[in-house]
């Protein structure tokens, strides 16, 4: 890994550091389609142009690895036979990730492992996501595990799921892996059916505005969240036992549970039935390139996202309302989890900067806060290279 200008960083087993296997892990946006993908619906991510880097080398242990991260410039071991839950959650993203290949009778072995990211932690870009895949990538290559791209993406699931404790469905890792450059997904998150849509937005651009909250509920009221969801199912099952998941229920059948259901419960299906019929309506704007129907379908989503499914924050909303009512603004919508992050606009190329500096000055005299604008293109997946000693 280059760091010319920064040696004295590394610890020093870490100097001179020869790769062996080098891994680029991207994050990922989504543009409409969210919390529907823990509900076997439909979701259009893609990766984006900006990474988690990994150099990866074979050490001369069995079980001692080593890992040194040098954007939170902080340093940990561990031994493979003998590790536990770490105070830091971006330490148990890897341990996750070394836990689930473990479980799948993957042999591992010693080894090192730097890692430097680009992307904003909290921002709701999945940098997560990037840190399990790029790492369980890369281990793949190192100890030719023979693993698939999907298994890397189910297993990386799978060590948030089991060992953070998060109860996060597919996408994230998904789109980090499979995404192919210039092209959004449109995956099926029940059978993994994947259509590769040209990233084609004309004369618009998507635009990143980060709010830099994240507030702490967002992992408590999202593990509640896909429980309210699931505890919808179970009722529903009693009567139409093929309902697995929201996927398989109708406005019909979530009607004649209406008076059954909690209020709010009722309001957060009705919410994920609806958003499913959005990413639908979405994809067939996006192939058409009727830029502002797809927009329109981004305003609407965040209504319900606000509202029936209230994940949002007033510094979302505050974003999303702002842009209403310009009309070289095609789209606002808040991105990911909720509770803080990202919205991402689809906006006139030509007025990005303008805008940008309009809503930071509004923003910041708003709530006393600095936001960050990332501008974004649709990157390549986990790319992973091997050097040969
Ligand atoms: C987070 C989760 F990790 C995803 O699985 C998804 O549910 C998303 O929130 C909401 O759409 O990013």
């Amino acid at each position: 890994m280059e760091n010319s200008n920064n040696k004295k960083l590394y610890p020093e087993q870490f100097l001179d550091f020869n790769s062996e296997v080098k891994v680029a892990s991207p994050g990922r946006i989504n543009l409409i389609g969210e919390h529907t993908d823990y509900n076997n619906g439909f979701v259009m991510p893609t990766a984006i142009d900006k990474k988690i880097l990994f150099d990866f080398r074979k050490n001369e242990s069995d079980d001692n690895c080593q890992i040194y991260s040098l954007t939170f410039d902080s340093y940990f071991k561990f031994n493979l036979n003998d590790f536990s839950k770490a105070e830091d959650s971006w330490k148990n993203y890897l341990l996750g990730v070394i836990d689930e290949i473990q479980k799948l009778g993957k042999k591992l072995k010693g080894f090192d492992c730097i890692i430097k990211s680009e992307l904003p932690i909290g921002a709701g870009i999945s940098s997560s996501a990037a840190l399990e895949c790029g790492f369980a990538g890369g281990l793949n290559q190192l100890f030719n595990l023979n693993l698939s791209k999907q298994d890397l993406v189910e297993l990386s699931q799978r060590a948030e799921n089991n060992f953070v404790g998060s109860n996060c469905g597919i996408m994230d890792q998904f789109a980090s892996v499979m995404s192919k450059k210039d092209h959004i997904i449109l995956l099926d998150c029940k059978s993994l059916e994947t259509e590769y849509i040209p990233a084609d937005f004309k004369n618009c651009k998507l635009l990143l505005l980060n709010t830099n909250v994240s507030h702490s509920i967002a992992d408590s009221e999202y593990n509640t969240r896909r429980a309210e969801c699931e505890e919808a199912v179970r009722k529903i099952q009693q009567k139409y036992p093929e309902a697995t998941s929201l996927r398989e229920v109708s406005f019909g059948m979530l009607e004649e549970f209406k008076t059954e259901l909690p209020k709010k419960t009722y309001q957060r299906c009705t919410y994920v039935l609806k958003e499913n019929e959005r990413v639908e309506k979405a994809s067939k704007a996006m192939k058409s390139g009727q830029l502002k129907e797809f927009g329109e379908l981004m305003y609407q989503s965040h209504e319900g996202l606000q509202h029936n499914y209230e994940v949002s924050c007033p510094e979302l909303d505050f974003m999303v309302d702002f842009s209403r009512n310009k009309d070289f603004i095609y789209g606002s919508r808040m991105m990911g989890g909720g509770f803080g992050g990202c919205t991402i606009n689809l906006i006139e190329a030509d007025k990005i900067e303008e805008y940008s500096e309009e809503i930071s000055e509004a923003y910041f005299k708003k709530f006393n806060r600095k936001m960050d604008v990332i501008s974004v293109s649709a990157g390549e997946g986990t790319i992973i290279d091997e050097f040969k000693a």
